[in-house]
């Protein structure tokens, strides 16, 4: 294993953040241990999108520049705004729920600057660089989904004051972060925590462990999630339309019907699911 240092030593240093948590991304300052890994990662991933991947996802990767090295933001948010209007900021992390959901409703994808670990290799339980990069900016470069998370911003903002951050943040999770979406009777991603997650790539889409329930927003909405192991519950959406519809009303006057209905187990199914199969392997354990 590799000792040298890594830009993973910038990792939890706000000091140098602006008011609304962006930092200079500081591209000269990454590592050659940094570069090695990112090639590692990238490759790995690349290797798997065209079986486990949307068509757009794959578009937006195509789009963004085949980053085999370390991308520049500054470079790659231009390609972006000139796609959809989304622009890139860099962040030193993880940033506070008002910040972030602030920057998404400003059409600004905040990516985190530092890179893991070696021995992070597989799974980390913060987004870094690769994370923020590789797994959420493919999917910006589509219009719906890129209108789909300004509004998420947006009803971010409203839902805070109102109680109701722990049931956004489930959306975003069992969307953005997890989604899996239905092509032709093919079971394929297109959330960030899948496709930049070489094991829980394949375990989302062709194990037979987890349940895949078709979506459905207030039923994801209510669902706890594990933020330190492979998801047991993925839902299932037939279209980015689909997914975009589900933030198309204003949320304000639904949350308390929401706040008197129980939390659910991600663990089991629910009466009303509709369990989704298609794809999955028969016989592996
Ligand atoms: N900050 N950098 C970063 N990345 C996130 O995904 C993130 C965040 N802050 C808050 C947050 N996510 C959550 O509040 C939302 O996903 C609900
Ligand atoms: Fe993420």
């Amino acid at each position: 294993m590799v000792g040298a240092q890594s830009s993973s030593e910038l990792r939890g240093d706000y000091t140098r953040a602006r008011a609304d948590f962006t930092v200079e991304q500081g591209w000269q300052s990454y590592t050659d241990v940094d570069r090695w890994l990112w090639q590692r990662l990238h490759a790995r991933q690349m290797r798997l999108l065209p079986r486990y991947a949307c068509a757009e996802f794959i578009a937006g990767v195509e789009r963004m520049g085949s980053a085999t090295t370390i991308p520049d933001l500054g470079v790659v948010s231009e390609a972006l705004h000139a796609a959809t209007r989304w622009r890139l900021v860099a962040v030193p992390g993880f940033i506070p729920d008002a910040v972030f959901f602030a920057h998404l409703a400003a059409r600004q994808f905040p990516v985190t600057v530092w890179l893991r670990r070696p021995d992070e290799f597989d799974y980390l339980v913060e987004p870094d660089l690769f994370h923020d990069f590789f797994g959420h900016v493919p999917m910006l470069f589509n219009p719906v989904f890129a209108d789909y998370m300004q509004r998420y911003g947006e009803q971010g903002l409203r839902a805070m004051p109102l109680g109701a951050l722990p049931r956004m943040a489930r959306l975003y999770w069992y969307t953005v972060e997890f989604g899996l979406i239905e092509r032709e009777g093919r079971l394929l991603a297109y959330g960030a925590g899948i496709l930049s997650s070489g094991g829980e790539t394949v375990h989302a889409v062709e194990s037979p462990a987890p349940l895949r329930v078709r979506f459905e927003r207030d039923r994801c909405m209510r669902t706890r999630y594990r933020i330190d192991a492979y998801q047991k519950t993925y839902f299932v959406v037939r279209s980015l339309d689909e997914l975009a519809g589900a933030l198309a009303d204003e949320l304000d006057g639904h949350w308390q019907r929401l706040a008197s209905l129980d939390d659910l187990d991600p663990e089991r199914l629910h009466p009303g699911d509709e369990a989704v199969s298609i794809g999955v392997r028969k016989n592996a354990a």
